[in-house]
């Protein structure tokens, strides 16, 4: 039975404070799907939405998340291919239009009409949300709804990344901010796909995990003397990597990123750090052949490649789960950067 009142965490203004409150349950419509959330990942974009770090308004009030795994409970009467009981995901994108120029070659994150969860439509930190059919994931019922949340975003955003660097199984892949959530799964997904991983972030804890994770080398950043050649020099013949993915929270690392990448190298910008901006020398860009380009998230195939990487038992990054009602405590520590892996919210407490 679906209950008329929830407990949701929202975040009343921007800047926050997230409040854990009591909030109504509504209705899907017609062509949407609602979600009994179980558990849902928290991406640093939650943070960036509370900030308002981005140059793009959220709504308000707004309750976050785009990680969310639970049960359809109910459809609408235009959904036919999603039961109600079927395990289902909340991803980043909520819907797209499925009729522009984009949608009809399957880049649908770039449809200018896409609805984001948690940020222009109501998320996955409560417990019943709703999303358009076509977009939720489709969960096996065999994958741990706890585990496979992070999938939902970091997984799907990394694993079309590394496709989109282009790199081959045997190329070394520099990840910057490897430690964090994006990072650990694209540790695990890269060492799946055949890459050797060149893991940068900063901390013992972060170390540990990452180089438990796959990665060949690890570089701190806040202790190496020269990162550039540190990097360079872990790359297979010294050239440097054939991708670097970045996945940091900060601008420095994305100016960096060129310095030793290889001649003919992909930047993957991932990592969406407020205010930042990108800048290279034209020349090294032009005389090295280097490539710059932006990932985002990925579309429905890539999410059904994603989860079936989760499924088949290859990725196996660590979380943490706490209450949904602890979620500001666990921004706090995401601000501070001591967060090794991704935190779950478990939507029951
Ligand atoms: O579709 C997309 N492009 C997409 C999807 C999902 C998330 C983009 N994102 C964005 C988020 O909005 C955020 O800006 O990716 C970024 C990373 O999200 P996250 O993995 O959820 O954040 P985190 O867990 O806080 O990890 C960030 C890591 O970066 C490290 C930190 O130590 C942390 O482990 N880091 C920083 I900050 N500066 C670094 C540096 N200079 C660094 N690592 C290496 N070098
Ligand atoms: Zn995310």
């Amino acid at each position: 039975k679906i209950p008329s009142e929830q407990w949701a965490a929202v975040v009343e203004k921007t800047g926050g404070p997230v409040v854990y409150k009591r909030i109504p349950v509504k209705q899907p419509g017609p062509d949407e799907v609602l979600i009994n959330v179980k558990f849902s990942g928290v991406c640093h974009t939650d943070l960036h939405a509370m900030m308002g770090d981005w140059p793009l308004a959220t709504k308000l009030p707004l309750v976050g998340g785009h990680e969310g795994a639970g049960v359809v409970v109910a459809r609408g009467d235009l959904v036919k291919d999603i039961e109600i009981g079927d395990h289902a995901g909340i991803k980043w994108l909520n819907g797209s239009c499925l009729n522009c120029s984009y949608c009809n070659v399957a880049d649908e994150p770039l449809c200018t009409k896409a609805q984001l969860s948690g940020y222009t439509v109501d998320g996955s930190f409560q417990q019943y949300a709703i999303a358009k059919a076509a977009h939720v994931a489709r969960i096996p019922k065999e994958c741990d709804l706890e585990a496979i949340a992070p999938i939902l975003c970091a997984g799907i955003t990394v694993y079309k990344g590394l496709k989109e660097s282009g790199a081959k199984a045997g190329e070394s892949v520099a990840i910057v901010g490897a430690g964090g959530g994006l990072g650990s799964l694209a540790c695990q997904y890269a060492k799946a796909m055949g890459f050797k991983i060149i893991a940068i972030d900063a901390g013992a804890e972060k170390k540990d995990m990452c180089m438990k994770l796959g990665a060949d080398t690890f570089v701190d950043f806040t202790t190496s003397k020269d990162l550039v050649s540190e990097v360079k020099a872990a790359s297979n013949d010294g050239q440097g990597p054939h991708a670097v993915l970045l996945v940091a929270v900060t601008e420095k690392p994305f100016q960096q990123a060129t310095q030793y990448v290889r001649s003919r190298g992909v930047v993957v910008c991932i990592g969406l750090p407020a205010d930042a901006k990108l800048s290279a020398p034209v020349f090294d860009t032009v005389i090295r052949m280097i490539n710059i380009k932006g990932s985002y998230v990925g579309n429905r195939a890539d999410t059904a490649e994603a989860i079936e990487f989760y499924r088949r038992g290859l990725i196996n990054a660590p979380f943490k789960t706490v209450g949904l009602s602890q979620l500001q405590d666990v921004f706090k520590l995401m601000k501070e950067g001591k967060i090794a892996g991704r935190y779950v919210v478990d939507t029951s407490k």
